[in-house]
């Protein structure tokens, strides 16, 4: 059996956990392969909002194993405190989630380094949710990280203490004000420490490898977007893991020729959260709408979402990098009521007209060249069936088809699980 591949295409918040949550009764096993609680996975159902950080989306689905994969990186504190807000719903987590002893552990002077890092950089920051994961990821290359696996082992705290001890040290050569106090987060720290230690911890790539042998379904679960893909994005402003296709090889241990479908996730829209470049940006009353109307802002930290048009010269790109072969599209039913609606089909650049993405897409590089489409005025949020979709939504569609070359099989027209269109 094969692994598939759930993944966003653009800047994060694309839809993945709702998508996962319907996709996951297709599904025997589902794995995380990066990031961390800087992910914000949202899922809706019996008008409740659930939002989840490390834990895997199927973990709402009896039946489906839960996998937090070698890539990942977790933050026991994070970690404690999705656990206790799921079991107020009597979710058996701890039957169905298995975590990779290879998964690196952010620490609280992880978190420290991220944010007196961030400030150091001033009006230069990157907007990062301050969950610690740059520094962690630094730490994992670095060789110098501490993984979940290593909290079975008597001679962790030591390590620890070394590594936290130069992470006080960096702190303070960044000089800039930082005010923490660290014997209390070590408490909360090690405490959430004694709870991740109880739950059940895996080989993860053995174990995959085992389920695809036992015929067992596997679908690996994306966190942020392509275009904050640490090699492919827009760099620097990126987060530090592999978000594409390829991450889910590494960060799972599943090699290239075992990946099956690709599914990628886009928004009708686009949107994106802290700094850097984003060419179709609207600073208008259309932007406006469409984060008042998508309810857009950050799972993790509540910021306001940026938002503009749809890039299909970005959005091409992502398909291309990670071999996506079925596209899910989201929010559509936000753009109902915009009497004219614009998708960038290429890019100004250097006096030429380009369609692939350039190393730089800062504003004055890139000027987005628009082509229109009329909107549509019906609210989609009840329809059920593909042949409900206004005719003008429906050419917006056959649009992106014909320009990606692969089939949009799923229109998600509201947040909950039943509004999805099935095509
Ligand atoms: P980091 O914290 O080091 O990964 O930040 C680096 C950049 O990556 C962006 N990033 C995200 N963008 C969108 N959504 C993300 N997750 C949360 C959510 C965001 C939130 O799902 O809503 O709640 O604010 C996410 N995580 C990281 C980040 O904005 C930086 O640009
Ligand atoms: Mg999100």
């Amino acid at each position: 059996m094969a692994v598939d591949l759930l993944l966003g295409l653009q800047w994060g918040d694309e839809g993945k956990g709702k998508i996962v949550d319907v996709l996951t009764a297709n599904y025997d096993i589902i794995a995380r392969f990066q990031g961390g609680p800087n992910a914000g996975h949202t899922l809706e159902f019996d008008e409740i909002k659930h939002v989840l950080h490390t834990i895997p989306s199927g973990i709402f689905h009896e039946n489906a194993e839960n996998i937090i994969g070698n890539g990942v990186v977790i933050d026991p504190v994070i970690f404690k405190n999705e656990l206790d807000s799921l079991e107020k719903y009597n979710i058996n987590v701890r039957s169905k989630l298995l975590i990779s002893r290879k998964a690196h552990l952010i620490l609280p002077t992880h978190r420290l380094l991220d944010a007196a890092s961030e400030a150091a950089k001033g009006k230069a920051k990157i907007g990062s949710t301050l969950k610690g994961i740059g520094p962690t990821y630094m730490d994992k290359t670095g060789r110098n990280g501490i993984r979940v696996g290593d909290i079975e082992l008597d001679d962790w705290k030591e390590k620890y203490r070394a590594l936290a001890n130069k992470h006080e040290a960096m702190i303070a050569f960044y000089n800039v004000e930082i005010q923490y106090d660290l014997k209390e987060l070590e408490e909360t720290f090690f405490e959430a420490i004694e709870t991740l230690k109880s739950l059940q911890f895996i080989d993860s790539e053995e174990y995959l490898h085992q389920a695809m042998k036992s015929g067992k379904t596997i679908l690996a679960e994306g966190a942020q977007g392509s275009l904050l893909d640490i090699d492919f994005g827009t760099y620097p402003y990126v987060t530090s893991s592999n978000t594409t296709a390829a991450g889910a090889c590494t960060g799972l241990g599943v090699a290239p020729t075992k990946i099956g479908e690709v599914l990628g996730i886009f928004k009708a829209y686009t949107t994106r959260v802290g700094s850097g470049p984003f060419p179709t940006e609207l600073f208008d009353e259309v932007g406006e709408t469409m984060g008042r109307v998508g309810r857009e802002f950050g799972a993790t930290t509540g910021r306001k979402r940026r938002c503009g048009w749809l890039d299909l010269v970005a959005l091409k790109y992502a398909v291309q990098v990670n071999g996506v072969t079925q596209l899910m599209m989201m929010k559509g039913d936000v753009l109902s009521g915009i009497e004219t609606l614009k998708i960038c089909t290429a890019y100004k650049y250097k006096g030429e007209t380009i369609e692939h993405l350039p190393f730089n897409i800062e504003a004055e590089n890139v000027t987005p060249v628009y082509k229109e489409f009329a909107g549509w005025h019906k609210d989609l949020t009840k329809m059920t069936k593909a042949e409900e979709l206004p005719s003008n939504l429906m050419a917006y569609i056959s649009f992106l088809e014909k320009e990606l070359e692969v089939p949009i099989k799923i229109v998600s027209v509201g947040p909950d699980r039943k509004q999805t269109i099935h095509r």
